[in-house]
């Protein structure tokens, strides 16, 4: 049995008790006083939980409200261990599903369901709803007024620690995603996280990102106890010299510079959905570690797409990410980095044997498509065919390639469904912006495209810069699927803004 450092984290929807769970197996009230006054868990909690053979965990308290989901996503990040409550009164609810993506996605197979509140109904129906969404994990009937199955639940989770691995004994430079940053009169500044790997000692050097400042640790303490170093696996408080806590926030790295951890705008993965594949072109919400940002999502073939980042995160290859759909907010799926820092490209042959190489956990030696920073650009795929034109493409398209592009062009507004080509011919196309992806499959001719963006504008401009569906469709004499493609399309290439009925052209007519 391994005792080394572990973390365990709370999920389970809004008011079942996980709050109250925590303080009756730990003492600790992990709610602030405005939390407590209101009812609600906002922010993380921290305790240290002792299990029946003297091993502790560190303990992260998440909150269940569906607003804070991306609180818990920050919380969770890190873990090893879940406590998943349900309510025996409420059983599985939205938020305790959504967790259970989220634990998935982030690689967190490993944990106890508690059925809280078992003093006011009878448990039964909750442990088979929690049985069947989280299979394989114990479930235990509880109650935090009355202390039932608290002892039991302890037990539950000194099993569910035997059977996990601390990171503590994988190799690895110190990496630590900041959750909390602030200062202690006399000490300076200090922040907080959960290690990732590596450890941390007093005296060492290292590098806080996004800024890259270098710093060094005065002290390290776990669990309020100061300790010469800390290792993987827990949570640690360090303080800093060498930065005041303004320069330091939620979603900054603090990281050995071996780790060789740099900020990046775009992000290969393989996704790991649950359901169907995104949108190309969707817009998504990327967490890794404590940060997230919006992105855009440009598909490389297979499961691979690649994340393009509005602001920058600071992944390593192998990370695992969640990825949330912006509205209505929800948790899409999870999704692992391939390459850190790859440019800006489109699908291609070579790219996808060589994602597939990376996936397979292969070591693929740093070639063209590696290591190059991209700043950010809005991609405007109707106006850049040939910015978009990958510099690494030189090979001439195939014959039925050009004869897809003459079908598409010919087609005008109702080309055929991709189901009418091969793929391989259209991702040769896409990738020199000769073919544009307008909906899941469905491709255009980019000249067509402008054409059609041009008659858009232009009756727009007719009626107050807006156009409504039906009367885009009478204009361009199409049917109603290849009209609200088109508009769905402008839409999210930010050409148009949809307000109801509406959609409405974005930028100044004349500018355009
Ligand atoms: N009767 C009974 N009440 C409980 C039990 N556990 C929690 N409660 C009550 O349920 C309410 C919600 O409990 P919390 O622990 O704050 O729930 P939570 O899951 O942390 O809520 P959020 O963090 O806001 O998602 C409080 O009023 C608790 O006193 C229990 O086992 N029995
Ligand atoms: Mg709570």
């Amino acid at each position: 049995m391994s005792a080394a450092p572990l973390t365990l984290g709370t999920a389970g929807h809004i008011d079942h008790g996980k709050t109250a769970l925590i303080r009756a197996l730990t003492g600790v009230d992990t709610d602030r006083p405005e939390e407590q006054e209101r009812g609600i868990s906002i922010e993380l909690g921290y305790a240290s939980l002792e299990l029946p053979s003297g091993r502790r965990l560190s303990v992260i308290d998440s909150p269940g409200h569906e607003r804070f989901v991306r609180t818990m996503v920050a919380g969770a990040t890190g873990i090893d261990l879940y406590l998943m409550t349900v309510a025996a009164d409420d059983g599985v609810m939205p938020q305790t599903r959504e967790h259970a993506t989220v634990l998935r996605a982030l690689g967190v197979k490993t944990g106890v369901v508690a059925v809280t509140k078992s003093d006011l109904a009878d448990p039964d129906v909750a442990i088979i709803e929690a049985s069947e969404l989280l299979g394989g994990a114990e479930v235990v009937p509880v109650s935090a007024r009355t202390a039932a199955g608290i002892e039991e639940l302890r037990a539950a989770l000194e099993r569910a620690a035997e059977s996990v691995s601390s990171r503590a004994d994988s190799p690895g430079e110190a990496c630590l995603h900041i959750d909390r940053a602030f200062t202690i009169r006399g000490a300076g500044t200090v922040v907080t996280g959960t290690l990732w790997s590596g450890s941390i000692a007093r005296g060492d050097e290292l590098v806080l990102l996004a800024s890259e400042r270098h710093v060094r640790v005065r002290g390290v303490q776990i669990h309020d106890r100061p300790l010469d170093h800390a290792e993987a696996g827990q949570r640690v408080a360090v303080n800093l010299t060498g930065v005041p806590v303004t320069d330091v926030a939620r979603g900054d790295v603090l990281a050995s510079a071996d780790a060789g951890l740099r900020p990046t705008y775009l992000i290969d993965a393989r996704l790991d959905y649950d359901d169907d594949q995104p949108a190309p072109g969707s817009r998504v919400h990327v967490h890794h570690g404590t940060r997230e940002t919006p992105a855009r999502m440009a598909w490389l073939g297979g499961d691979f797409w690649q994340l393009r980042l509005e602001h920058p995160l600071i992944p390593a290859r192998g990370d695992r990410l969640v990825i949330r759909q912006i509205a209505p907010p929800d948790t899409l799926g999870g999704s692992q980095v391939l390459d850190a820092h790859p440019r800006k490209h489109g699908p291609s042959r070579a790219l996808l044997a060589r994602l597939e190489r990376l996936a397979r956990g292969e070591e693929v030696p740093v070639g063209e498509s590696l290591s190059e920073r991209v700043r950010p650009t809005r991609s405007r795929e109707v106006d850049a065919p040939a910015r978009r034109a990958a510099p690494g493409v030189s090979e001439p398209l195939s014959a039925s390639a050009l004869a897809v592009e003459r079908q598409l062009k010919q087609a005008g507004t109702e080309p055929p469904l991709d189901s009418a080509f091969d793929p391989a011919d259209l991702a040769a196309l896409r990738e020199r912006g000769r073919a544009i992806r307008v909906s899941k499959n469905l491709h255009y001719h980019p000249e067509v495209l402008r054409e059609i963006r041009d008659r858009l504008i232009e009756l727009a401009r007719g009626n107050d810069g807006a156009v409504t569906l039906a009367a885009f469709r009478d204009d361009l004499g199409t049917s109603r699927k290849f009209a609200q493609a088109l508009l769905e399309h402008f839409d999210s290439e930010r050409v148009t803004i949809r307000r109801g009925d509406e959609h409405f052209v974005r930028r100044p007519i004349s500018d355009v």
